[in-house]
């Protein structure tokens, strides 16, 4: 609300529009249509429960998800058709009789404090409703009110997507069922009025598989919504936990006592113990720009630079973030925990090979990390079950033919029960190690890194210890792995190599900050020194694999693998220069500016076959590799109608969550990075973004940045120490500083970082 204000005072001394909580929300003139629920309507989430919104005046739908409600098991064959998919709750819908003609209609999402509208005057009555879904108190809300009493009359629907029973007693619906595989769920509907009435439609009266309440000559409406399934993070008990009954049955009880002013308050504070900490301002929008709403704005951010939904689309990833991951929940999948469809594309699942990791590349930087958590117990829930299926896996016979004794692997595609799918995404396993050891490396618990990460990531280091093959001359390569999606299995691919050094490098890191295992460290860090490293290729390019293609391959999939007319969407082999780091500008210059070869060709051309996805990982490789220009033209590529729905979800038909948080990660990176032991500040800042400023993002090392940049040149620097040892390397261009911080204290620095 401060905010707010301050942002109001703001707009009237400049006479222009900029920083107004407008630049934080999302609006429109129409509602989302039926027929395109993940293009158009406005999600909110608690983490676990979520909901898409579509505020048509007449018949307000509310398609209801709840993140673990899967079908499948554990599929040990690994078909990809019978893993089972992310599933729908299902849709309340809310009828208005005698809506009339709306006029002044509007539908919007305000990220500052996790609260969707809609509005619009029928018949004289101003009507207004607004939702959220809150953490604290475990349901979704929706109140409905009018500017004239005994306004609200019709009827409300609870309508399951998978044939659950449903009970109404009084004014609540409970809809109780279990899925094919054994999952038990339960989602309950409250509706509390203020004046008129509520009861049984006309028509259902005494049915006790009735699914509609009927109000009339209301006040106020409020609506409750709570939902669990009895899925569990544990193998040994296939998953199942407790009947969901008796819990949701006692958080719609608990909500119900409290009003729906004090359940907001409530979810407002908590949400903005998150959302708050990261401020962001890359300067002033018009205001022809901010007068547009969501939809129209977006087109135009394409054709002409708009630092204000630049901001809104960076804060987006950070809302989204807080709304679908949660400690103690399970991790965003392919569609976050958005889904209206049984059979989503790709089963909205967990896709290892660039996917679900571009999810969480901006939790720890954009300062959220407490929401990197339900990944790391979905791995340590699924780790039991990935070790079964690798052990009989033909795929990873050691040299001998004896099969896999250490450790686990992961296909391209994972369920929450155990089940895989599809092709082994070799490396996959060394990939969310990563995740697992970044998350120390900005927040430096080491409590967290002993009894978590560490033990994943030795035993992990153990597989690849017994699967990396020599090669005549000594080094190791990863066998037989696929760049993803594109080119042959083979010996050496540079993808795998990469994300294999990354392994073995953070693991050394690990025994280092831990003082533990010094002789497997020793060991571990020789075979990193062994591996075949990234190469340049003839044209100047990174290779993709290690035996250069030249063009001449006959791949029918992938003709041009590796030449300059290369436009493929996945950019696996820069995986060193980010979200890895043993490329970068500074240390390895000569690798640097072929990764640039290889990203120019890749990154500009345009290709039907680049992605959303696409664009935010070039966003944040072309910021590693200092190139702001381009990292922004990438950027500004995610308002294109290709990339982004009109609720600026990604856009991977029908959409993809990972842009949105990949996009996040690429902006921060823009404004700050800290991969090679310094803490760089605004190392890719783009001239269309002359003044601004940042405050909250984390570096690695345990720190809090903030950045005021004018001109296009820093102002000052703010440096806090949270959680780390207090020696910092800074650099801004050439200069470089040494700061020495005491636990939670902050220094400022000018542009001469002094
Ligand atoms: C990867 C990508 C596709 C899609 C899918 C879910 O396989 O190559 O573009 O994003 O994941």
């Amino acid at each position: 609300m401060k905010n707010k204000i301050i942002a109001v005072i703001l707009f009237a001394l400049a006479g222009t529009a900029s920083l107004s909580a407008a630049d934080l929300t999302l609006w429109y003139q129409q509602p989302a249509a039926d027929s395109r629920p993940m293009n158009e309507a406005l999600p909110v989430g608690n983490g676990r429960m979520g909901a898409l919104l579509f505020g048509a005046p007449g018949r307000e739908r509310i398609s209801v998800n709840e993140s673990s409600l899967w079908t499948g098991g554990e599929n040990t064959a690994g078909d990809y058709k019978t893993m089972g998919a992310y599933q729908v709750l299902g849709n309340v819908f809310v009828n208005f009789s005698d809506t009339g003609n709306p006029t002044d209609y509007r539908r919007d999402l305000d990220l500052a404090d996790a609260l969707a509208h809609v509005s619009y005057t029928a018949n004289g009555v101003k009507f207004q409703r607004e939702f959220f879904c809150s953490h604290p108190a475990e349901v979704l809300a929706a109140q409905f009110t009018a500017d004239k009493k005994a306004a609200c009359t019709g009827s409300i629907e609870l309508a399951d997507a998978h044939n659950a029973k449903i009970v109404e007693e009084g004014n609540r619906l409970t809809a109780t069922g279990t899925l094919d595989n054994g999952m038990k769920f339960e989602w309950q509907l409250l509706v509390l009025h203020e004046g008129g009435s509520v009861g049984l439609a006309p028509g259902i009266a005494g049915q006790t598989n009735g699914a509609q309440i009927s109000f009339s000559g209301c006040d106020r409406l409020t609506l409750l919504i709570a939902a669990g399934t009895d899925y569990i993070f544990d193998y040994t008990k296939k998953y199942h936990g407790e009947d969901p009954h008796a819990r949701v049955t006692a958080q719609l009880d608990a909500a119900a006592k409290k009003s729906f002013a004090g359940l907001k308050a409530e979810h407002i504070a908590d949400y903005q113990t998150f959302f708050n900490r990261v401020s962001a301002d890359f300067g002033q929008s018009t205001a022809a720009q901010t007068a547009l709403p969501t939809d129209q704005r977006k087109l135009e951010a394409f054709k002409t630079v708009d630092p204000g939904l630049e901001a809104l689309l960076f804060q987006y990833g950070r809302y989204l973030m807080i709304s679908c991951s949660r400690p103690g929940g399970l991790p965003a999948n392919l569609q976050g925990l958005w889904n209206d469809n049984n059979s989503p594309p790709w089963h909205s699942d967990y896709h290892a090979n660039i996917n679900i990791q571009m999810n969480y590349w901006p939790v720890e930087v954009a300062n959220l990390g407490e929401c990197h958590t339900p990944l790391f117990d979905l791995l340590a829930s699924q780790i039991p079950a990935w070790r079964v299926a690798t052990a009989t896996a033909k795929d990873f016979r050691l040299a001998d033919g004896s099969f896999t004794k250490r450790g686990f692997a992961v296909r391209t595609s994972h369920n929450i029960t155990g089940g895989m799918g599809w092709k082994w995404d070799k490396t996959a396993n060394a990939w969310y190690c990563q995740h697992l050891w970044e998350h120390y490396a900005f927040g430096q618990d080491k409590n967290y890194l002993r009894t978590v990460a560490y033990p994943i990531l030795r035993e992990t280091c153990e597989f690849w210890e017994d699967h990396l093959k020599a090669l005549p001359n000594g080094k190791l390569v990863v066998p037989k792995a696929w760049s993803p999606e594109h080119g042959p299995d083979e010996d050496g691919v540079t993808y795998s190599q990469e994300i294999v050094w990354d392994l073995f490098n953070n693991y050394v890191k690990a025994a280092d900050a831990l003082g533990v295992d010094k002789d497997y460290r020793d060991q571990i860090a020789a075979l990193r020194d062994r591996l075949v490293t990234p190469q340049v290729g003839s044209w100047g390019q990174l290779m993709e694999c290690m035996v250069e293609k030249k063009g001449t391959n006959a791949i029918a999939k992938s003709p041009e693998l590796d030449t300059p007319n290369d436009h493929h969407r996945h950019t696996s082999h820069l995986f060193a220069v980010y979200p890895g780091a043993q490329i970068s500008a500074g240390k390895t210059p000569e690798l640097a500016a072929a990764a640039k070869v290889t990203l120019d060709a890749r990154g500009i051309a345009p290709d039907s076959d680049v992605r959303e996805w696409s664009f935010a990982w070039r966003t944040a490789l072309y910021a590693r590799l200092r190139d702001a220009e381009h990292a922004h033209q990438m950027l500004q590529q995610l308002f294109s109608s290709r990339n982004t729905c009109i609720n600026l979800f990604g856009l991977h038909p029908p959409m993809q969550i990972d842009g949105d948080f990949g996009i996040t990660a690429g902006i921060a990176e823009m404004l700050v990075q800290s991969q090679t032991g310094e803490i760089e500040l605004l190392p890719a800042l783009p001239a269309v973004w002359p003044s601004g400023k940042i405050s909250g993002l984390r570096a690695r090392g345990g720190y809090e940045v903030g950045e005021e940049w004018k001109d296009g040149k820093l102002v000052s620097a703010t440096i806090k120490n949270i959680s780390g040892d207090g020696s910092a390397k800074i650099r801004y261009g050439n200069l470089t500083a040494e700061l020495h911080l005491e636990r939670g204290a902050q220094q400022t620095l000018g542009p001469d970082l002094k």
